[in-house]
Order: structure tokens, then C-alpha cells, then sequence
């Protein structure tokens, strides 16, 4: 009816190479993408779908579902299918599995203890009890991924360095890297821009995984100085000392082989005290394949989203990376903004991260016991952005009306405004007086009259940091909400039973 030519699934599939043209399908429509497969990042993905329907790949990515890929991919269509052969869901269960199952077959083993929010792509926060080791070790660290895990040979990877001064074509491999640098150790607290979004969402609905405050961890992070490789792939660092940067470079890419990427500013990547590193291992380990093996960019005091896995290139630039992720997520905007109004272009990126505390146990519903002092242990995490310590973590027996001096526990050699990796700190929270507040005399004596239930106090323990700026967090989510839920450090309160 259009006039455009009609093809079967089974001519559609005997175009699946370069040589042959690389065709998919996509809803009705017949594409040849072979040119694009060459341009676009990422691209040798979708020779996953090469002679078959990209549609249930693409469900994985709902980056790709936006009005702008429709309209690109568009560009490339030479045909519709067979009226009675445009479902995919059927015609795909071949015995090569759904495109699902084969972009997901190679996945690594993951440890039971993780907290699944979403199987494919994995999504899994560190159990509270991993929470508590200072250092997380390697398998317990939390896991956020956006596309599959690729499959990498550390023996034949190379890493591209592109910018001013570098030669075309520049690269460098793991070996090189491990050889011919001198290695730095950095210890690292890597947190997503939407830990604790389920506290948010139980406010007001949001979008995005269900992240609980697991949705950060600790690691030691061994690597190149960034500047060490930029220096020697030929580019000629700024003097810092100047006031501007001088050859118009202003930001570092990162892509990852997957298709992720972000960037981050080059004062922060050019900057000797900056600690950014292109790290091969994780914990004396090498990088596990879930955390970036065989290399990641780690970007100590900004969101965990700049310190890019699989790294396979570094780019100077005078603008922000193109990806997705640096362009359209990511981003903060106001409480009033919906999924429709927010203006990414409008919105600053998110890097350095807010000051942010979070009681790990008890758990909010658990029964305590006072100990003989009539006090409860209270234990937790803090950690703020940009290199700024925590001075002070608060906690409170009674939902925020008094408050205690948490013991605080950090790694002891972090020089001032070099404070990567987060607090742990304890109280012990008297209770006595919150709970008899909490029991109304009416209902006190009420339930020991009604029964020989011993009686129970409920309380909100709360606790909140205190950074190096003295900033602390709000008090509540109303006035930091946001529709995808980023940002989320409000007080973190916890509800629990008193039992005497
Ligand atoms: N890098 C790549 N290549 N792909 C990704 O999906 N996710 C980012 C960041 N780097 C991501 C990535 C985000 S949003 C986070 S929170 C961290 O990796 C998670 O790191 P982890 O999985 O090691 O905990
Ligand atoms: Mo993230």
C-alpha cells in the first residue's frame, strides 16, 4: 500500500553480514543498517540482531524507544515485512533462543546476598550486612548496569585516547598500562545518583529501580593517573596554576565498550589532587567483569555514573559526551518538574554528590532490646561529594527532636578535600525517654491492664551528616523530590519496636 517492497523473516535473515548487507527488522519495518552499524557507538551490538528483529533488544535499551531513534533508524528502511510476519515475539523463538536470552547468555555469577531490583539488565544493591565491612569486597559490591555485560579479552583490548596533541589513532593496552605507569591506589566510595530512591518514592511516586540505601560501596581502586596517560598519549597538560584552562579542552569523555559514556569536567580530570584514575584493579584484585574488567574510569566525589566500566575510550572535548546518559538522565530538577516538563537541556549534569547519611541497622520494623544503660547501638554510613569529609553524623531516639554525637570511623589518610571514601559511625541512643513519650498514659496502662503482654515502645530513630562544608541534609524529601528520584538524602529514618 505505501509502495515500499515486502520482504519474509526469511529473506530478511539471509542478510547478515556486511558482505550481504545487514538487515533487521523493527515492528513492520525492513532496514539495512549496514552503514549505520559502522557509525554508531556501540555499534557492533546490534550485529547481535543482524537478519532478525531488533525489537526485543531494544525493549533491554529503552534508551533507543525515544521519538529521536524512531526518526534516525527511519532513515535506513528499505522495505515492510509480510503483513502476517510482523510480530516478532513468535517468529523469533528459533533455536537460537529470543534475542533476550543471547544478549544475556553471558553474564557473570553473582553472589546470593545481592538485593536484585532489576534481573536484565543487572541491577542489585549490597546487602545491609556488606554495608558494614569498611572495605565492600569485590562480590559484594553493589551492581548497576545499563546494557549486558561485554565479553572482553584483556590480552587484545586496547583502550583509544583521543584529544589535542595525541596522535590519530592512539591506543594503549592493559599491559601497557600495568607496565608502564607507576600504579596509584585510591580508595573509592562509588554511590548512585539514586540510592535510597525507594524512600523517596514512598513520598511521592518516582521513576527509576527501587533502590534501597544499598546502592553504594567502598572499594580500593589501583590504576594510571588520568593525567599520567593523557600526558604521555601526547597531550600537553595545562598549567593549573594558570586561572583557565587554555586550549578550549573543558570536559573528558568516557565510553564505555558496552555503549555506555559520560564525562566529567577536565578540571576535576586534569587536576594532581583529583585522584581520577583508569583503574585495572579493584580490592588487589582485577576488576571483576560485573565492576568494568579489564578497565574503568574511577572518578573519586562525583556520581557513580562518570566512573565509566569497560572503558575503550577517552576523549578531550570542549563539550559534554553525547551519550544518553550525560544528555538525558542524570540530571536534577525541581519538585514541580514532571517526566514531560523536565528540560534536559536546561539541567546541569549531576557530578559531585550532596552530603548523604543512611542508618543500615536496625532495620526499620526490627525489635530492639536497651541495653543495661537503656541505650540501643545505632550503626550507619555517610559519605559527602566532592572530596568534602564528614565532621558530624546526628541520631536521634525520637524522630529528630534530641540528638547524639555518632562515633565516626574513616580511613585514616585522606588529606583535607580529599575525602573519597565514606564514614561509618555508631551511636549507642539512649531510649527510655522516647519511648515513655511514645506511650500515651492512657495506652499504658490500657494494654498492662488488658494483658500480660510486656509493653512496647515504638520509636523513629533518625540520622543525619554534617559535611565539611556544613552542609547537612533536609529534613524531608517534599522539597528535594524529584520525578526521577535522584538526589535522595533526606534524613534517613528508621521505625522500630522497643522491647524492655
Ligand atoms: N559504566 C558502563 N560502561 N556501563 C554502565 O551501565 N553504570 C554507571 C557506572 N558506570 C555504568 C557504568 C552507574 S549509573 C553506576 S551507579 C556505576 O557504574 C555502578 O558501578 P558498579 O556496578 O561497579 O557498582
Ligand atoms: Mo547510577
Amino acid at each position: 500500500p505505501n509502495g515500499r517492497p515486502l520482504y519474509t523473516r526469511a529473506e530478511v535473515a539471509e542478510h547478515a553480514t556486511p558482505e550481504k548487507r545487514i538487515w533487521v527488522t523493527y515492528g513492520d519495518g525492513v532496514y539495512d543498517v549496514t552503514d549505520f552499524v559502522a557509525i554508531h557507538p556501540g555499534g557492533e551490538r546490534i550485529m547481535l540482531a543482524a537478519g532478525r528483529a531488533v525489537d526485543p533488544f531494544w525493549a533491554v535499551f529503552s534508551v533507543h524507544g525515544t521519538p529521536e531513534t524512531r526518526e534516525l533508524i527511519e532513515q535506513y528502511r528499505i522495505g515492510d515485512l509480510v503483513p502476517r510476519e510482523s510480530d516478532p515475539s513468535a517468529a523469533e523463538m528459533d533455536s537460537r533462543g529470543t534475542g533476550l536470552e543471547m544478549l544475556f547468555a553471558n553474564e557473570p555469577e553473582r553472589h546470593p546476598s545481592l538485593r536484585v531490583r532489576a534481573a536484565r539488565p543487572c541491577n542489585a544493591e549490597a546487602a545491609p550486612e556488606s554495608l558494614l565491612p569498611y572495605v565492600t569486597p569485590n562480590e559484594l559490591f553493589f551492581v548497576r548496569n545499563h546494557l549486558p555485560v561485554p565479553v572482553i579479552d584483556a590480552d587484545t583490548f586496547e583502550l583509544a585516547v583521543e584529544g589535542p596533541g595525541i596522535p590519530d589513532d592512539f591506543r594503549v593496552s592493559v599491559t601497557d598500562l600495568k607496565t608502564k605507569f607507576p600504579p596509584t591506589s585510591v580508595m573509592v566510595t562509588l554511590q548512585c545518583a539514586g540510592n535510597r530512591r525507594a524512600e523517596m518514592h514512598a513520598v511521592k511516586p518516582v521513576k527509576g529501580l527501587q533502590w534501597e540505601s544499598g546502592a553504594v560501596s567502598n572499594a580500593v581502586w589501583t590504576g594510571v593517573r588520568l593525567r599520567d596517560l593523557l600526558a604521555a598519549a601526547g597531550y600537553t597538560l595545562p598549567d593549573l596554576s594558570s586561572a583557565e584552562l587554555p586550549d578550549g579542552v573543558a570536559h573528558v569523555h568516557f565510553d564505555g565498550a558496552e555503549g555506555y559514556g559520560a564525562s566529567i569536567p577536565a578540571e576535576k580530570a586534569l587536576d594532581p589532587r583529583g585522584d581520577v584514575l583508569i583503574a585495572y584493579e579493584m580490592n588487589g584484585e582485577p576488576i571483576p567483569r560485573d565492576h568494568g574488567f579489564p578497565l574503568r574510569a574511577v572518578v573519586p566525589g562525583h556520581v557513580a555514573a562518570r566512573s565509566v566500566k569497560w572503558l575503550s575510550r577517552i576523549a578531550l572535548s570542549d563539550d559534554e559526551s553525547p551519550s544518553h546518559w550525560q544528555q538525558r538522565d542524570y540530571k536534577g530538577f525541581s519538585p514541580s518538574a514532571t517526566l514531560e516538563t523536565s528540560d534536559y537541556s536546561r539541567a546541569q549534569s549531576i557530578q559531585e554528590l550532596p552530603v548523604q547519611s543512611a542508618i543500615v541497622f536496625p532495620r526499620p520494623g526490627d525489635a530492639v532490646v536497651p541495653d543495661k544503660d537503656g541505650c540501643v547501638p545505632v550503626r550507619g554510613y555517610a559519605v559527602s561529594g566532592g572530596g568534602r569529609a564528614i565532621y558530624r553524623v546526628d541520631v536521634s531516639p525520637d524522630g529528630g527532636k534530641s540528638w547524639i554525637d555518632a562515633d565516626i570511623v574513616r580511613a585514616p589518610d585522606q588529606p583535607y578535600g580529599r575525602h573519597w571514601a565514606w564514614t561509618q559511625w555508631e551511636a549507642r541512643v539512649p531510649v527510655a525517654a522516647a519511648i515513655s513519650a511514645s506511650l500515651s498514659p492512657s495506652a499504658a496502662a490500657g494494654s498492662s491492664a488488658a494483658s500480660d503482654a510486656e509493653p512496647v515502645g515504638k520509636i523513629t530513630l533518625v540520622c543525619k551528616a554534617v559535611d565539611s562544608s556544613y552542609n547537612s541534609q533536609p529534613e524531608t524529601f517534599e522539597g528535594i523530590y524529584n520525578v526521577r528520584g535522584v538526589l535522595v538524602g533526606a534524613w534517613s529514618r528508621v521505625p522500630v519496636q522497643v522491647k524492655p
